[in-house]
């Protein structure tokens, strides 16, 4: 599918004002609000970047070096048009969580300036001296911390936009408020339905659709898919993040294998627009899934060393979830019920359901729509073998994962399938 002809910013459909390159200056000017954060009058930059599949992103720097990002809803999905229509309101629900999560794990989102509600509009921290995790992993960078970063980013919002953390009725209405059927109905769809059910919207190179076939044909792993889904749709337990792939994270540092602590470095989730409350292993997987599909462009290019680099953010990321969980659990609301037994119960549950989570979202990234750069920026030849491995590896997990959930045995496990 490809992105539509019409510029949205002349699109009389639409209904409000859509910026565009020339007229997001103006914008910025008339609100005193954002005027204030960078001198409209000595721009350096104004540039649409939006890469993601859903919105429009736009950077404006001074000479100063000060700015400001812009993010703007659009009444239909950007990657497919206006074919799939969606409701632009989710700007408000990605400016609100995105808010909660700051409240809960300073430093680790982007800062909300504003949200324009008659354009559907976010008005954020600029981060462009950071970069898109995604792409640093794909030129073979390796940032060390960043992933426990990312650990202790999911464990804060389980903790504090939980009832372990949130008075029982606040959070209650923060779950009615960040409610967001759309896109969590994308999430079952694209995630857990298509890549076993093909709607249409599947594609894989010809060499994988013996493995796409084998892969919808695997009961063991539709039905996996099946409690996989229901775990999303059913288990309500914070207002997590939801779509916390690589490419929702933005690292700064000191450059290759830089040293985070070092007061320059930073990692930050963006992009909480799928966030709802829900599953707190959801997030977790979603960020193995993307570590191991890393893994396996590391192998099929050759690199030993990326591979098992990236093989290792997956206790990476648990650790520090695990640690900073526990460090929280002592302030929990409810202490006079919620025993420490309690918390050795969650930790083994989050655990597993992220070995089922991660396989969902490694094979939807292969043989579903919106796939990732990891794979589909390699040469044919040997792209074949690495989507074949992913999706090895996610039809491995949903076995194993009863047996031994330990982070080390997912790694293990997927290191024997991720061979150069
Ligand atoms: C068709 S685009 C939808 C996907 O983009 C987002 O990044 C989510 O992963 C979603 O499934
Ligand atoms: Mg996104």
């Amino acid at each position: 599918m490809s992105a539509p002809a019409t510029d949205p910013a002349t699109d009389p459909t639409i209904g409000y004002e859509v910026l565009s390159a020339e007229s997001a200056p103006t914008y910025v000017a008339s609100r005193p609000d954002l005027a204030e954060l960078l001198d409209t009058d000595r721009l350096a930059r104004v540039e649409e970047v939006g890469d993601g599949n859903l919105n429009l992103v736009f950077i404006l720097t001074d000479v100063d070096g000060r700015g400001v990002v812009l993010k703007q809803a659009l009444t239909y999905m950007r990657l497919v048009g206006p074919d799939w229509p969606m409701r632009p309101d989710r700007a408000r629900l990605e400016a609100e969580i995105t808010r909660v999560h700051s409240n809960v794990a300073p430093g680790l989102v982007p800062a909300i300036y504003s949200y324009d509600p008659d354009r559907y509009l976010i008005a954020m921290e600029d981060l462009s001296d950071h970069r898109v995790w995604r792409g640093l992993l794909n030129e073979g960078q390796r940032h060390d911390g960043v992933a426990e970063a990312m650990g202790r980013y999911v464990a804060s919002v389980a903790f504090g936009t939980s009832p372990l953390g949130m008075d029982p009725e606040e959070q209650k209405a923060l779950a009615a408020s960040t409610s967001n059927g759309e896109l969590c109905r994308i999430t079952e769809d694209l995630v857990f339905t298509e890549p076993y059910v093909d709607a249409g919207r599947n594609q894989v190179l010809l060499e994988n659709e013996v493995d796409a076939a084998e892969l919808a044909a695997d009961t063991e792993m539709v039905e996996a898919m099946g409690l996989a889904k229901w775990k999303f749709m059913t288990e309500g337990e914070a207002i997590i993040h939801g779509d916390l792939h690589t490419g929702s994270v933005m690292v700064r540092g000191t450059g290759p294998d830089g040293a985070p602590g070092d007061g320059s470095s930073s990692a930050r989730a963006i992009d909480s627009e799928f966030g709802f409350c829900g599953p707190v292993a959801f997030d977790i997987g979603a960020l193995w899934a993307n570590y191991l599909i890393a893994a396996n462009r590391g192998a099929a290019l050759g690199d030993g060393v990326q591979r098992d680099w990236c093989l290792d953010l997956v206790p990476r990321t648990w650790s520090a979830f695990e640690a900073e969980f526990r460090r929280r659990w002592p302030e929990r609301l409810d202490p006079r019920v919620w025993h420490d037994d309690l918390a050795e119960q969650l930790l083994r549950h989050w655990q597993q359901d992220a070995w089922l989570f991660a396989a969902a979202k490694m094979a939807r990234r292969i043989v579903g729509l919106a796939k990732t750069a990891d794979i589909e920026t390699l040469d044919p030849e040997i792209r074949v073998g690495a989507a074949r491995s992913v999706l090895r590896t996610a039809r491995t997990a949903v076995r194993e994962r009863v047996s031994d959930p330990s982070p080390h045995n997912l790694v293990a496990l997927a290191g024997s399938i991720a061979t150069p």
